[in-house]
């Protein structure tokens, strides 16, 4: 029974100099994701379904579970003197911990509540945490490219509730014990498949996709038994459920950019927010051997030039993401039997 605290520890003592900060940060992480757990398994007994009647900063609205989960998180890097900052996808501005701006050495980012078009219909919900270190204190702390992340991980809401995280060292799977309330190690370094068999992208927006996309997965979905396709659509609504699925059996998960004719719609730049999605799962992708693009970029040397930046997101198994690169760039000869690119 390795808990995820004495996982931590034994690790961090192969780490000379290490002063158990970052443990700490990462257990609390834990911790909070239990009580957000908790949150979940009683809200339709608690009447925390549903709107909460307000917006965020990306003008969505706002579940009473988002702003639950953000004031959980908010409150869990409150005490101990180790946190300066903290910015979340549900706050327009980073909350600063007063008390600890003068000996804070670490912001952390989140985004508290992933998937919450799910929460309504006991859907897949994901957090997704990345730890940073400090430089000045202030927002310009975190527009630095995804490299500078020290830990990242994500808690999966889910039939069984998951924590994957990589301190840089390997990806490491918890599994919540109920029944004694611990996050037990399950998989330790955990290995992305090569490739995979399934695909995850709202089909649904294609008219706003740029020609290569549509080529991509119009690519995937065609019959060549020899080079493995066609592949499975499997689009859960939460980017936290789509990639684990894909960390264990590969694949990938596309969210591009979408020039949607309807205006308000359009998301040139893509849906998802860099710092608290991208950034994070990418990190965690890579350290599985997997891979994490914008389509002509690592994701996680792109640079914000704002807090609540978005981008294009192509993640998963090295051969796809790849491949989808390929055909960003007009590059995708394709051999007729294998369905791979050339090389
Ligand atoms: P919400 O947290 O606002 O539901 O967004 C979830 C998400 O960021 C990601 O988890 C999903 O894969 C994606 O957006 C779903 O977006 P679409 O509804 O546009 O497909």
């Amino acid at each position: 029974m390795i808990t995820l605290d004495r996982f931590i520890l034994e690790r961090e003592h192969a780490h000379p100099g290490a002063t158990g900060e970052l443990s700490m940060l990462l257990m609390r992480f834990g911790v909070a994701g239990k009580r957000i757990a908790r949150e979940l398994a009683v809200a339709g007994l608690r009447h925390t379904l549903g709107s909460a009647g307000s917006e965020n900063v990306q003008g969505e609205e706002q579940k009473k579970l988002d702003v639950i989960a953000n004031e959980i998180l908010l409150e869990t890097f409150d005490y101990g003197g180790l946190v300066v900052l903290a910015a979340s996808e549900e706050l327009e501005a980073p909350y600063v911990y007063s008390r600890n701006e003068k000996v804070g050495k670490y912001a952390v980012l989140f985004d508290p509540m992933d998937g919450s078009s799910n929460i309504d219909v006991n859907g897949t919900l994901g957090m997704i945490f990345s730890i940073r270190r400090r430089h000045d204190g202030t927002e310009d702390d975190l527009l630095r490219s995804g490299r500078e992340q020290v830990v990242a991980g994500y808690v999966l809401f889910g039939p069984s509730v998951l924590l994957a995280y990589t301190s840089g060292d390997g990806v490491h799977l918890f599994t919540l014990d109920p029944g004694i309330g611990e996050f037990l190690l399950s998989v330790e370094r955990v290995r992305m498949p090569e490739r995979g068999k399934g695909y995850a992208v709202n089909e649904g927006r294609s008219a706003g996709w740029a020609p290569e996309t549509r080529a991509f997965v119009e690519h995937l979905k065609q019959k060549d038994p020899a080079g493995g396709r066609p592949y499975s659509t499997r689009y859960s609504g939460s980017l936290v459920g789509d990639v684990h699925r894909i960390l264990l059996e590969g694949g990938i998960y596309l969210y591009p950019a979408d020039a949607s004719a309807a205006a308000g719609s359009a998301k040139p730049k893509g849906k998802l927010r860099l710092l608290y999605e991208c950034h994070p799962l990418a990190f965690i992708v890579e350290k599985a051997g997997g891979a994490a693009t914008t389509g002509t970029e690592p994701i996680l040397d792109v640079v914000p030039d704002s807090l609540h930046a978005r981008v294009p997101l192509a993640i998963g198994s090295r051969t796809e993401v790849e491949l989808y690169e390929k055909f960003v760039r007009g590059s995708n000869r394709l051999s007729p039997s294998s369905g791979r690119g050339p090389g």
